[in-house]
């Protein structure tokens, strides 16, 4: 099957603000779509987005984040490349490496590239005629992922209403992702209930789902949503177990982790021995960028002195890079790598990281961003490539919940296993 039409263009995401569609026509007459994430905490090494800040193709009404230059790209330089060829996403990805050779994709836009890289991963796998996690793994049991779920939202999603960007929840006792789902949605819901009780929340519904509450600290934040998850009747640790994303690079100024609504002020040393105290002290079974994206030093000492079994895993820190994942596998850094595909900006360089992630005992969560749209192909690519675990953010937004769905739809339609990596 071929490829008869490309075409980019601007749309929506969760927030509100612009982001990049393509849309690949085959000559069957079919046509298949893709709309790319963004993040708010982004780490400095991801690929690089093209945004048309002050540019000449910059909107007025979109605070400079529309991003028709990244489209014009896919019209003008990738479309060209790829009408009248046979539809193939390894073929497809290395056109665009072509096209841009640059290490972050900053001459096209990795917004550009992976929208472009999803749609033909999209329409390979139809031209096969399966799923796109069928595509991936064609044959035997597909490995339902355990999800991450974001309850108390802070940081920058939720104007820093706590230091750290979410507390989240895995409910590593289900049985099947079903029955996971259910639990979820109890905790995030008597969440809710019980933080208007104490007055402390609102409505407030933060970029992912999760809410806004403020906590004087931390252990605060986890005592709050451990009490949650008993008063749903769920045991802590054996049903459900805790996450953090620290997000700590939003809150190190180079010098200092500065925990500004806990009035504290730590060095990297410091740090370490305070995350030490915490793990120790809350049944966490998961922490996201402790330290922050460059203080490779914080990561390796909290490895060794970490007193117990724990998933340290680095976003910011790797930001879905092979060279980055190869220094902290060298160096044992982390033990755990979250998979964005916009960090990547194709969709084979990101299975190549989780490949070589899993290869060195990495576990592996597929993630999705704080900018969402109704997509859900990330349900597919967790699945398919067996990743173990995913992030999606909460329970509420229909661009948080198209994942969860496909999930659902995923064990109802195929032959599935739901996957523990804590087990
Ligand atoms: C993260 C993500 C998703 P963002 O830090 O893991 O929660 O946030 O997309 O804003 O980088
Ligand atoms: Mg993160």
């Amino acid at each position: 099957m071929k490829i008869n039409r490309v075409i980019g263009y601007q749309v929506l995401d969760s927030r509100g603000r612009p982001t990049v569609a393509a849309s690949i026509s085959l000559t069957d007459g079919s046509t298949h779509t893709a709309r790319v994430p963004s993040g708010a905490s982004t780490g400095a090494h991801e690929a690089k987005e093209l945004r048309d800040r002050a540019g000449k193709f910059e909107e007025k009404f979109y605070s400079g984040l529309s991003v028709q230059q990244a489209v014009l790209n896919i019209n003008e330089k990738i479309a060209p490349k790829l009408i009248e060829e046979q539809i193939d996403l390894n073929f497809v990805d290395k056109q665009l490496i072509e096209l841009d050779p640059s290490e972050n994709h900053e001459t096209l836009g990795a917004n550009a590239t992976l929208a472009i890289s999803l749609a033909a991963a999209i329409a390979d796998a139809h031209s096969q005629n399966r799923s796109l996690a069928r595509y991936f793994k064609p044959d035997g049991v597909l490995e339902i992922p355990m999800p991450m779920v974001n309850i108390l939202s802070g940081g920058a999603h939720a104007n820093r209403s706590l230091d750290i960007q979410d507390v989240l929840i895995v409910p590593v006792g289900a049985k099947s992702f079903t029955q996971a789902l259910s639990w979820i949605v109890a905790v995030r819901e008597m969440a809710a209930v019980l933080g208007k009780a104490d007055g402390k929340v609102t409505h407030l519904v933060a970029d992912e789902g999760g809410l806004g509450i403020a906590f004087d600290s931390i252990e605060k934040a986890c005592e709050f949503v451990c009490k949650v998850i008993e008063r749903v009747g769920l045991k802590v640790g054996s049903d459900i177990a805790l996450a953090l994303d620290v997000a700590a690079t939003q809150f190190f100024d180079g010098e200092k982790y500065n925990l500004a609504t806990m009035n504290k002020k730590y060095t990297s040393d410091e740090f370490v021995k305070y995350i030490n105290t915490l793990v120790s002290n809350q049944p966490i079974i998961s922490i996201e960028d402790p330290f922050a994206e460059d203080d490779w030093a914080a990561w390796q000492q909290f490895m060794q002195e970490c007193p117990r079994k724990l998933q340290v895993l680095g976003d910011d820190l790797l930001t879905t890079n092979l060279t980055r994942l190869n220094k902290a596998i060298a160096e044992k850094s982390a033990n755990a790598i979250l998979i964005k595909a916009n960090q990547n900006g194709l969709v084979t360089s990101t299975l190549n990281v989780l490949k070589q992630a899993r290869a060195n005992n990495f576990n592996t969560v597929v993630s999705a961003r704080s900018g969402e749209n109704e997509d859900s192909w990330l349900a597919d690519l967790a699945t398919g490539w067996g990743a173990g675990q995913i992030k999606v953010g909460s329970t509420h937004g229909s661009e948080r919940n198209a994942k969860w769905n496909r999930l659902l739809e995923l064990e109802a339609i195929e032959k599935t296993k739901f996957v523990n990596p804590f087990s």
